[in-house]
């Protein structure tokens, strides 16, 4: 994408002020693109900025399995079955990388996982409605993965390194989603007037909350300003927001199905789509866990954690067994 900024890994000269500060030089290097690293000193709420936005982002991608999940069994053809198969166990994947880069940050993914468990930690409002169609799953790819994107290849060049390499390919994923959704969108577009119905209802319900996967408003973002002075953030939540909806509209028309927003339309002037204003009330209702799937969500992750703990139990066991069998090995040799 165009909007792409390169971090550098080439040596780059520090201020030579022996009177600054560790965090100055911290931000000298920011400002300058170099990207840091899990063993370079950072200031304590970089660290802990990180881990939250990591954490949730992570938490996202495991609880965002759900929604599809709930139609791998009656996808219509075994091609649907196979892509939405791939789909969900990518995400999985998301999931592990992410808990992966904020572990270098010194978080413990065993406190991660308890605290999305027991409710404390957030994720995505979006995965809080229900697929209640199989047109949703074509409507989750199209327009939640496409959100996703929108928002996740800036952080490809995010300041911090493990987090930022983690992007690229999930990136790399997350556009076959994107195309996989569209796909399951033109055909139900193509089809009967019955399923271009479908294809309609979904757009109905997944737009809105489309738009507020990309969080509140820049005048109501807290971690906004401090998060882009850190090169976390390159794009405020707005302007994701609005290149998102510049994105959808022609697409919505090659569909030939209409946004749910009769207030959208091209303004000639700022060269961009006017659209109308969004529920907020809605959005911080979902996020404070009060929205459609809240309590099924964590009811069936809380319930998959503990069937599987004789999995976790018998790696653990494995792995020590083989760790003390090498031992024995070099003992005796
Ligand atoms: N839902 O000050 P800001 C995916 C919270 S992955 C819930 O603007 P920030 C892949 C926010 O945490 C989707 N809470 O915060 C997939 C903060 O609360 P806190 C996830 C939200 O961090 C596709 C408070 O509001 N993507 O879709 C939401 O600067 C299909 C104030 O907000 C990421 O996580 C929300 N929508 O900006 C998987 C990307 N929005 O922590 C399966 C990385 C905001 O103070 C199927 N994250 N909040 O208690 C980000 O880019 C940022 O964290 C933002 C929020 C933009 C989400």
């Amino acid at each position: 994408m165009a909007f792409l900024f390169k971090f550098v890994q080439t040596p780059f000269v520090m201020s030579d002020s022996k009177n600054i500060s560790l965090e100055d030089r911290f931000q000298e290097k920011i400002d300058n693109n170099i990207q840091i690293e899990p063993k370079d000193w950072m200031p304590e709420a970089y660290r802990k900025t990180l881990i939250r936005q990591i954490s949730q982002h992570a938490h996202s991608e495991i609880v965002g399995m759900l929604p599809e999940g709930n139609w791998i069994s009656r996808a219509p053809s075994l091609r649907r079955k196979v892509g939405l198969m791939a789909k969900v166990q990518d995400e999985a994947g998301h999931g592990l990388y992410l808990y992966g880069a904020a572990e270098t940050l010194g978080a413990a993914r065993a406190t991660m996982i308890d605290d999305l468990h027991s409710g404390k930690a957030k994720y995505s409002s979006i995965f809080n409605y229900p697929t209640l169609t199989w047109a949703d799953i074509g409507a989750i790819g199209w327009l939640v993965d496409g959100a996703a994107i929108m928002n996740q290849v800036p952080l490809c060049s995010c300041s911090y390194g493990p987090y930022a390499r983690a992007m690229v390919r999930v990136c790399k994923e997350e556009s076959f989603h994107q195309r996989q959704g569209f796909e399951i969108m033109m055909s139900l577009c193509n089809g009967t007037p019955e399923q271009k119905a479908l294809a309609q209802d979904a757009l109905n319900r997944w737009w809105w909350p489309s738009l507020m996967m990309f969080g509140p408003n820049d005048s109501e973002s807290k971690h906004s300003a401090q998060s882009m002075k850190w090169k976390i953030k390159r794009f405020s939540n707005d302007e994701l927001r609005q290149r998102f909806v510049d994105m959808s509209v022609p697409q919505a028309k090659i569909l030939g199905i209409t946004i749910p927003d009769p207030e959208i339309k091209w303004n000639e002037a700022t060269k961009q789509h006017d659209f109308g204003a969004i529920d907020w009330e809605e959005f911080w209702n979902v996020v404070k866990g009060n929205g459609p799937c809240n309590k099924q969500r964590l009811k069936t992750r809380n319930k998959a954690h503990d069937e599987g703990r004789w999995v976790r139990e018998a790696a653990t066991a494995y792995a020590e067994k083989r760790h003390q069998r090498k031992q024995n090995q070099a003992k005796s040799a």
